[in-house]
């Protein structure tokens, strides 16, 4: 059985804090023991990548640490089948999302900042003096030092790379807090960053849990600079007080009740195969995912129809098969949880037009499978509509206008993503423009350039990150004044 090891100052080393399993939600059985750390190693952590500042690694040039972020890219994708096998053993996920999303994602995060950072300008301001001789301001950039990085489950490598590249990119050091779910692959990328020659103490790794135990001893250590999450809105109500103490910025991304809207001149094929993904994919437990479906009213039954289509093509079974397409959710207690909003559908007389229950699997009944499920006729106020499920689940509710759909879709304290589908691009824009969210899909969803600003609006986060406004939070501008 594997034990997960804590990496701190280059070295793996097992946690002093609690013990507990770590499944394969495919079949519930135990794979691995995770061994949290106590808070004397986070203190460790912290001190040792507060130490890494002040070594080699805050003395390189930038071109030497792109070369390293890039030899970081090289080194995920020369361990490809590794990563592949560590994270579809921690989450169930098929072999067709984690070989074509999580890894080449992981090893892409690298490649990009790198990129970013190779290009990166700051702006100078020429000024007028009273004695005529005038004077120069510029700004340098420097790195905001060490940076907590708390994760979730859903995309284990993919959202901690996300921020782990940007804030090496920039030259700050990195003690990570992956999801207690999914120790694996923030463990792997240990052993690659020793292989590339990535000083000891850059990269951190603590297991563990949060309250309590090492994400809330790193997120209140007063010597962490920074930190950046992504996970649940109430856990970033904690993280925000927890920053609070120190005047420490935070990056939040959160959670999300993800509106899509259907016009009916929308293109149906591209529209359902689209639609289809942003409900089920990763068996629901993505961010942006579509759980609430505003469709026009003149083509609301095929839309469902066409859906449930989609949500009856699904093949669970074996992750590791490639004709597997669809995994089980994360843990025993997210499978309840989803359950619950079943249950509430149910019970509030929803209109169950596909899935609502637990698929019968012969061999995987230890596992923590649920149908991809499709619902209508709930009332706007249901939670089922209003809240965060995380699951392959999604409700359907007629419009008539854009501004009833632009309406029902702003109705929520989330504001994360949407996507629109419409032949009308005039329209799309217009529409784009009104949905309270940080991020809009036309004919698409989840297409990503990493360019582009990421993040939520409202209960969904505070912050961007992508491209350069990652760089705005890993760095820090110092404004140099010269008089001449
Ligand atoms: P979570 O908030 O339960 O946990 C995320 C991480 O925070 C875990 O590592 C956990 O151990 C840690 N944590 C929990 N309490 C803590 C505390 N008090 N102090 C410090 N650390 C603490 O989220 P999850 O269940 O792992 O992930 C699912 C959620 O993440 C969903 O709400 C989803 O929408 C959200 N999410 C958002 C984005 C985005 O980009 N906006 C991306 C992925 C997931
Ligand atoms: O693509 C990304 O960079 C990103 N942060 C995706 C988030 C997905 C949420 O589950």
């Amino acid at each position: 059985m594997t034990e997960f090891r804590n990496f701190i100052d280059g070295q793996f080393v097992s946690g002093r804090g609690d013990g507990f399993a770590n499944h394969f939600p495919t079949t519930g059985e135990v794979i691995g023991e995770i061994r949290a750390a106590d808070k004397a190693q986070v203190d460790q952590a912290v001190g040792a990548a507060r130490a890494a500042l002040k070594g080699p690694w805050g003395r390189m040039s930038v071109p030497e640490r792109i070369g390293l972020l890039r030899k970081l890219a090289e080194g995920i994708n020369a361990r490809f089948d590794d990563f592949l096998a560590a994270e579809i053993r921690d989450t169930g996920k098929p072999r067709s999302i984690a070989s074509h999303i999580d890894i080449p994602r992981g090893a892409a995060n690298f490649n990009v900042f790198a990129d970013q950072v190779a290009t990166l300008g700051t702006e100078s301001f020429a000024m007028p003096t009273p004695d005529g001789t005038g004077a120069l301001n510029y700004a340098v950039r420097t790195p905001r030092g060490v940076i907590a990085v708390i994760c979730p489950w859903n995309l284990p490598l993919l959202l901690m790379t996300w921020k782990v590249a940007p804030a090496l990119a920039c030259g700050n050091t990195v003690v990570v807090k992956p999801s207690e779910e999914t120790p694996a692959t923030a463990t792997l990328l240990g052993e690659v960053m020793n292989d590339v020659g990535i000083p000891a103490g850059v990269y951190n790794v603590v297991h563990g849990r949060g309250p309590g135990c090492a994400g809330e001893f790193l997120t209140t250590h007063a010597d962490v600079d920074g930190i950046t999450f992504t996970g649940e809105t109430r856990t970033g109500e904690a993280i925000m007080a927890a920053a609070a103490r120190g005047v420490r910025p935070v990056s939040l991304e959160l959670g999300g009740k993800n509106p899509g809207i259907i016009f009916d001149d929308a293109d149906f094929d591209k529209t359902m195969e689209g639609i289809g993904r942003a409900c089920f994919a990763n068996t629901g437990q993505v961010c942006l995912g579509t759980e609430r479906i505003y469709v026009q009213r003149g083509i609301f039954d095929r839309v469902a129809e066409g859906l449930a289509d989609k949500a009856r093509s699904y093949r669970f079974g074996d992750p590791f098969d490639t004709v597997t397409t669809m995994g089980p959710v994360i843990s025993v207690e997210h499978r309840a949880k989803v359950l619950s909003f079943y249950d509430k559908a149910r019970s509030e007389g929803a209109n169950l037009v596909a899935g609502g229950g637990v698929p019968d699997l012969q061999g995987y009944e230890g596992g923590y499978w649920v149908e991809p499920t499709v619902w209508t006729g709930l009332p706007e106020t249901s939670p089922v509509i209003s809240e965060e499920i995380f699951g392959p689940c999604t409700h359907l509710t007629p419009f008539d206008t854009e501004e009833e759909a632009i309406a029902l879709a702003n109705n929520s304290p989330y504001g994360l993503a949407t996507s629109i589908w419409t032949e009308n691009l005039t329209r799309a824009h217009r529409v784009a423009g009104q949905v309270e969210v940080g991020i809009s899909w036309v004919n698409c969803w989840f297409l990503r350039d990493l360019r582009t600003a990421f993040g939520g609006s409202k209960a969904s986060g505070i912050g961007r990150e992508g491209g350069i406004h990652s760089m705005e939070f890993y760095s820090e501008l110092r404004n140099v004044c010269v008089k001449l």
